[in-house]
């Protein structure tokens, strides 16, 4: 069959023939939905063209393929960068404004797809859009989730969740796989039976829960490969029989309907927190199985039933923890199913399975109650337990007679299976996600196999796709740089380093900070039409965005706004280059101090408004609901980037490579990949302040650190935190964040107070925010930094990182071009 052309008047002629077909509309009566989709169901026919030949081209060449496992992927909207990886947004521009419609209003009408929480779950996506991009073939695995993360609302200053239903009005990218559907059992019990005179494991009594894999292509920019993004839904096998409802049984056949949906039903809102939740263990058996189920499928397919040829064929990362269960559920089919041995299973699946860590927090390392696995999962559990003698007999070799370390490296140990411990015992490569946190891994969180199995450890460090995070958001810086430097930089990131020069160029610059000015105008439209408040593009644009949590100190720069509002205040005759400070940041609901440090902004917010000196100055701005498109509009209008965490604490971060592509400048610890950013920019272009890591770890140690001593010594900061709980920004209860104060200066239960040394750090942070307030005043200084942070950003594409994963980890061969 002949391709069809998707040229201008191709474009045209579909959207017009779509709306007339789907609903019989012209482009003048239609609703703006209607419009979306037969924009989108264009695009889509577009992709489809490709995938089909991709699929085919994989199919042929028996290619090696990657299944990236992750209960996450924070993808944002699909439609614009669609069209910029099929290299047609100028003819989707033209086409669109000829039938008199804005192709911006067409985009606003997605509903964003926001399966994730933060980092984690938007690395997945940003690797998606890399592995296309480079030709590797692959498939991302997930839950199609009924509703994604919360909606964020603050009603009188305060968080309120709404549920998000994105699927309300369908789902224009996804296709159903019905001939992949399979089964996913809980429950019952294990038979061990003779046949053959082999013992064979019998799973008996179990309950069903149908999974049905939705489809969403992935296309790579300018390639002719498309991936696919697998979501998987939970149906019950039971469907509504007129029988049952005629005698009676209607009630509890639909109560077993719901049991089994409930599965996919919602995306828990907990970020880097565990809670032994039995329905989140059953969501991450349900998509792990189901997505193993199909990879053998296809395996055997293709390959027949060679499974020695699986580790040569077909690569499985885990992306964190969550998906763990990989390991023995793999196990599970090469030996039940199929019929292997132990010894042999065991190995193809060490040799097959790779695995990511993200967070060195212990509250969010993955433990389940053994109970509860050997009752859900009966058959899982007997292997890990399996596994479970065999390692401690291992590595009772290595360190004989020392129980505690063992039962500190064992899969199961004190009635908890630990998923930490089996992903690296299981695994061929443990590897973390900055050149920092990778070091932490290896020194301490697994600091003993590292002792025994070094070769599995390695550090990549994040990236992020410069497609979305800077072609699509920033069109005019993109068009700038490629004025500059030419386009090479689009297949080459790194080579945005040609751009360096340019910082020493004033016209350069002129230009560029033109742009920022532009971006923060579009940024102020967005935030008076979303929210109704006034920001002057005149400000200082300095942003915080990302999940609220105590390591990430949002309070330390709250407290830092405070500061400076006291000093306006009381010294007439002090002055500041005015500067808006916007924060975005959803909160997990149950977690009531992010929750109080989200009313805490709001209020300074109201204190400064209600100001008429202090406002003159400073503005805060909470901005609602952030979520990846909130962020598209955000960074590129940001000049600073707020990157606070307690050093040790953000394992790599990857909000702060979007600012830095985008121009801004970051003030940050010495804390994930921000170690890295400075050495790409050199410590001229960022402003690094407080504890480094390993002072920190000594601290926690030595646990001699007492917040008073410095709460004593700083009047300027007794007097802010004073303010939290002295009526001043909450004059009719100034009980509200008290909580949040006693957190910072006394400890609990034995902890110490300020356990992420906001005190500690804050003369420091005070001190940096001075030298960068002083070096904006110079324009020509300031731009030369904003430009070099763009220029040395290349290196934190996702490409970068994808060609690491696979030159040490995935060996996988690009599809033909
Ligand atoms: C685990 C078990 C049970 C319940 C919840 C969890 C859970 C959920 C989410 C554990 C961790 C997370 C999220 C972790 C995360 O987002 N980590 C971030 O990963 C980014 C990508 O590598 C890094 O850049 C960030 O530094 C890291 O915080």
């Amino acid at each position: 069959m002949p391709a069809t052309k998707f040229d201008k008047e191709s474009i045209k002629e579909s959207i017009i023939s779509k709306l007339q077909r789907y609903n019989g509309r012209s482009v003048k009566e239609a609703s703006p939905q209607q419009i979306y989709k037969a924009v989108a169901s264009t695009v889509r026919d577009q992709i489809m063209q490709k995938f089909t030949v991709a699929r085919d081209e994989r199919k042929a060449t028996k290619s090696k393929r990657l299944y990236y496992l992750s209960v996450e992927f924070l993808m944002g909207r699909s439609m614009y960068c669609n069209m910029l990886n099929l290299v047609s947004t100028k003819e989707y521009r033209e086409a669109l404004s000829e039938l008199g419609i804005s192709l911006d209003s067409v985009l606003n009408e997605e509903p964003e797809p926001g399966l994730g929480n933060g980092g984690l779950g938007r690395l997945a996506a940003c690797f998606l859009d890399s592995l296309s991009s480079l030709d590797l073939p692959a498939m991302g695995c997930t839950i199609r989730y009924e509703y994604g993360l919360f909606r964020q609302k603050i009603v009188d200053g305060q968080q309120v969740e709404l549920p998000d239903s994105w699927l309300e009005n369908g789902n224009v990218w996804e296709i159903p796989v019905m001939e992949d559907a399979c089964e996913v059992h809980y429950g019952g019990h294990v038979d061990i039976v003779e046949q053959d005179g082999k013992q064979k494991f019998v799973h008996r009594d179990y309950y069903t829960v149908e999974a049905v894999p939705y489809d969403m292509p992935i296309v790579g920019y300018d390639t002719q490969t498309v991936n696919t993004l697998r979501t998987w839904s939970a149906r019950s096998k039971k469907r509504i029989d007129l029988n049952s409802f005629g005698q009676g049984k209607y009630a509890q056949a639909s109560e077993e309907i719901e049991l089994a949906e409930v599965i996919s039903k919602v995306l828990y809102p907990e970020d880097k927190h565990y809670e032994g939740k039995m329905l989140r263990l059953k969501q991450h058996y349900f998509f792990t199985s189901a997505t193993l189920q199909y990879i053998i499928k296809d395996f055997k397919k293709l390959h027949g039933n060679n499974f020695e040829l699986l580790p040569e064929k077909v690569c499985i990362h885990i992306n964190d923890t969550h998906p763990g269960l990989a390991i023995p559920e793999l196990m599970r089919i090469l030996m039940d199913e199929e019929g292997l041995g132990w010894d042999e299973a065991a190995e193809i699946t060490e040799k097959t399975i790779a695995y990511t860590n993200h967070t060195i927090m212990a509250e969010a390392l993955e433990k389940w109650p053994e109970a509860m696995v050997r009752q859900q999962l009966p058959r899982i559990y007997m292997i890990l337990e399996e596994l479970n003698r065999r390692l401690c007999d291992k590595l009772w070799s290595f360190f004989p007679g020392e129980w505690e370390r063992i039962g500190h490296m064992a899969i199961i140990s004190y009635g908890q299976v630990h998923m930490a411990n089996l992903c690296v015992a299981m695994t061929h490569s443990t590897n973390g996600v900055s050149q920092l946190h990778g070091d932490i891994l290896k020194e301490e969180t697994f600091h003993d196999y590292n002792l025994i199995m070094p070769e599995k450890f390695s550090a990549i460090t994040n990236g992020i796709t410069h497609r979305r995070w800077l072609m699509s958001c920033n069109p005019e810086l993109t068009s700038l740089i490629c004025d500059a430097i030419g386009t090479d930089w689009i297949r080459q990131p790194e080579q945005l380093s040609a751009l360096r020069p340019f910082a020493d160029d004033a016209a350069f610059r002129e230009k560029f900070a033109q742009i920022k000015q532009h971006n923060k105008e579009r940024l102020v439209r967005l935030v008076q039409n979303r929210q109704g408040i006034t920001v002057d593009p005149a400000f200082i644009f300095d942003t915080q965005a990302k999940r609220l949590h105590e390591y990430k100190r949002q309070i330390l720069n709250a407290l830092h706004i405070l500061v400076l509002y006291n000093r306006i205040v009381t010294d007439e005759s002090f002055t500041m280059e005015p500067r808006v400070f916007f924060f975005g940041a959803k909160a997990s609901p149950g977690y009531y101090r992010a929750k109080q440090t989200i009313r805490l902004i709001n209020a300074l917010a109201d204190l400064i408004q209600k100001h008429p000196r202090a406002r003159k100055y400073l503005q805060v701005v909470f901005l609602e609901n952030y979520d990846v498109s909130t962020a598209e509009v955000l960074i590129p209008a940001s000049e600073i980037s707020e990157q606070l965490s307690t050093a040790s604490k953000e394992a790599s971060g990857t909000g702060n490579m979007k600012f830095m592509m985008n121009g801004a400048v970051t003030i940050g610890t010495m804390d994930g990949a921000n170690v890295e950013m400075a050495e790409q920019v050199g410590m001229d272009n960022i402003y690094i302040f407080g504890m480094r890591s390993d002072t920190v770890r000594d601290m926690y140690r030595e646990n001699t650190y007492n917040p008073m001593t410095i709460y004593e010594s700083n009047d300027e900061l007794r007097r802010a935190l004073t303010q939290l709980i002295d009526g001043t920004l909450f004059p009719t209860n100034p009980a509200a964040v008290q909580d949040l104060y006693h957190s910072l200066l006394m400890g609990e239960n034995g902890n110490m107070g300020d356990p992420y040394f906001v005190l500690k750090d804050f003369g420091s942070y005070s001190m940096a925010q001075r030298r960068m307030a002083a070096d904006h005043k110079n324009p020509d200084e300031w731009w030369k930094k904003a430009v070099i942070n763009t220029a040395m950003s290349g290196i934190f594409s996702s490409d970068r990182t994808i060609r690491e994963y696979n030159e040490r980890i995935w060996h996988l061969t690009p599809l033909k071009r």
